[in-house]
């Protein structure tokens, strides 16, 4: 039986996952209005995959004898006005996702809970490469964004993002 504060953290944990899918496919959205399909594929992808991290957590949480909570999932800012702004808004965000990783670790030592310690690790590393990802595509907005034509390569770019499935591995 999974130890109750570990329970808690991890069952917000899921809904921060959830609400993340929904922030990048409000994003997403954004970009499909204003034409850059391939910024539009990039973040979908993204919502996908924030998917797939809350139902990791899921199994996982279940795997462990836990109960799941279904909480309310806030509804996303929808309000964008151009990729470099969505970016830096996903950059942010991921930052805090990295902070609330972190705490499930911190939560998980103080709790001896070591079996969710090992498990998250998982999370900190997917949350390394987020960040860097992200950031990525700022510095090359930061250089060439106000070039249309190379806007447009950047959108291509991101239009070859592929989805591939993360799952729970017990
Ligand atoms: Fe689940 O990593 Fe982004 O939010």
């Amino acid at each position: 039986m999974i130890n109750k504060k570990v329970e808690d953290i991890l069952n917000a944990q899921i809904n921060k996952e959830f609400y993340s899918a929904y922030l990048y496919l409000a994003m997403s959205a954004y970009f499909d209005e204003i034409g850059l399909k391939g910024f539009s594929n990039w973040t979908k992808v993204q919502a996908r995959e924030e998917v797939d991290h809350g139902m990791i957590l899921f199994d996982y949480l279940i795997a462990r004898n836990g109960r799941v909570e279904f909480n309310q999932i806030d509804i996303p800012e929808t309000n964008f006005n151009e990729p470099m702004q969505v970016f830096e808004k996903i950059y942010e965000h991921e930052k805090s996702v990295t902070a609330a990783i972190n705490s499930v670790a911190s939560m998980s030592e103080d709790e001896c809970d070591l079996a969710t310690r090992n498990f998250i690790d998982w999370y900190i590393a997917e949350q390394v490469e987020e960040e860097a990802n992200v950031y990525e595509v700022i510095k090359k907005l930061k250089m060439f964004g106000s070039d249309k034509s190379i806007l447009y390569l950047i959108d291509k770019e991101l239009g070859g993002r592929e989805y591939s499935q993360h799952r729970y591995e017990n």
